[in-house]
């Protein structure tokens, strides 16, 4: 599928560029039970010093991926994976976090920048022509819904580009995050993720720690909570029900993000892993990973590029995970431990945002199987 792109957007509105994706499903979600359903033995029992704000994963040997038909092919096959022992935030970073950093160090995010041109043009077909310098002008992708029902293989028809968009004017410059403190922030692209993650004395997580966390210590589960989307009628997550992008009826609560913790947290006391906004991870988007660690697909040898998706073959992208307020069962569906997508390096939208993680002190990780 074509991921958000700053690119993709400048590029639009000068070239008229028409673009098609994929991620387009009616399917219905099956409740069925997949591949290696068991509990996952944990490699490293939890430290004495606890981390505030965080959660022990205690890693181990996970099934990653999955095998279930109507997944999609990303997410595909099932592999399994070993990830280390480590801390990670309970929730996704807010904005009220997110401004004791900008306060603390004068940081100006990426969509607060004018985007730079000999940057660009790396990210786009050889030969495209510099757009005007009315449109490089500071800005983000915004969530905006058409009035009516829309196909849904165009996402221009509900992302705009919209100039002075940024974390402080999610929506645009006549927006605010007033009264949003507790919310997750949003328009963060991975430099601004991983400069406030050095601030903090944290990291991204690699997308392997990501899923495992997000899967509460059991394989082979569709949704981070069990098979269900809907157990005995709960809303576990912030998504988006009704007809997507033109009816959004919020019957969770939410028609946009939440305040982080609104939900039940999974089994490892983790909220919002699924739902509210994509987050960001450190790993560069392979859209062929999982299939390559399988021995399904070409090995990518030293020096080779890292990150590979054939629906936005000149963007260097991040794997996002766990789906957001955006994700509807008539589209994306990707509100599942094992969904991923990329997003551009350099871009942020309405619907991303972020956690971070921290290796517990030396001495007290032990890898399983050490
Ligand atoms: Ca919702
Ligand atoms: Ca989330």
């Amino acid at each position: 599928m074509i991921s958000l792109a700053k690119t993709t957007f400048l590029f639009l509105i000068t070239l008229s560029a028409f673009l098609v994706i994929s991620c387009n499903s009616s399917q219905e979600a099956k409740e069925q039970t997949t591949e290696n359903e068991a509990k996952i033995n944990f490699s490293t029992p939890e430290p004495p010093q606890k981390e505030p704000g965080m959660a022990w994963i205690p890693g181990g040997k996970f099934t990653m991926g999955t095998n279930e038909a109507d997944a999609y092919p990303a997410e595909k096959p099932a592999v399994e994976v070993e990830v280390s022992a480590f801390w990670m935030d309970t929730h996704e970073v807010t904005n009220a976090e997110f401004a004791k950093f900008v306060e603390a160090t004068g940081y100006i995010t990426v969509a607060e920048r004018k985007p730079d041109w000999e940057e660009l043009k790396k990210q786009v077909p050889p030969g495209t022509p510099k757009p005007d310098d009315s449109v490089l002008v500071p800005g983000s992708m915004v969530f905006s819904p058409p009035p009516s029902a829309v196909p849904t293989n165009d996402i221009t028809l509900w992302w705009k580009w919209v100039n002075g968009a940024n974390w402080r004017h999610p929506d645009g410059p006549e927006s605010s995050i007033e009264g949003k403190d507790n919310h997750p922030v949003v328009h963060i692209a991975f430099e601004d993720a991983e400069t406030y993650a050095k601030w903090v004395g944290k990291r991204l997580p690699t997308e392997f720690e990501w899923e495992f966390a997000a899967r509460g210590g059991v394989n082979g589960k569709r949704f981070a909570w069990g098979d269900e989307l809907h157990p005995s009628g709960q809303y576990l997550a912030n998504t988006f029900q009704g007809v997507f992008p033109h009816q959004n009826e919020g019957t969770d609560g939410f028609i946009g993000s939440s305040p982080v913790a609104t939900f039940a947290p999974n089994s490892f006391g983790l909220y919002d892993m699924i739902g509210n906004v994509w987050e960001l991870t450190n790993d560069w988007y392979d859209f062929l990973k999982l299939a390559r660690i399988a021995g399904q697909a070409p090995k990518l040898d030293a020096g080779m590029n890292p990150c590979y998706n054939p629906d936005n073959p000149y963007a260097m992208e991040h794997v996002i995970k766990g789906g957001s307020f955006l994700c509807a069962e008539n589209y994306c569906v990707n509100y599942r431990p094992s969904a991923r997508q990329g997003t551009s390096f350099d871009s942020g939208t309405s619907n991303v945002g972020f956690r971070l993680v921290k290796d517990p002190e030396r001495g007290v990780a032990i890898r399983s199987g050490q």
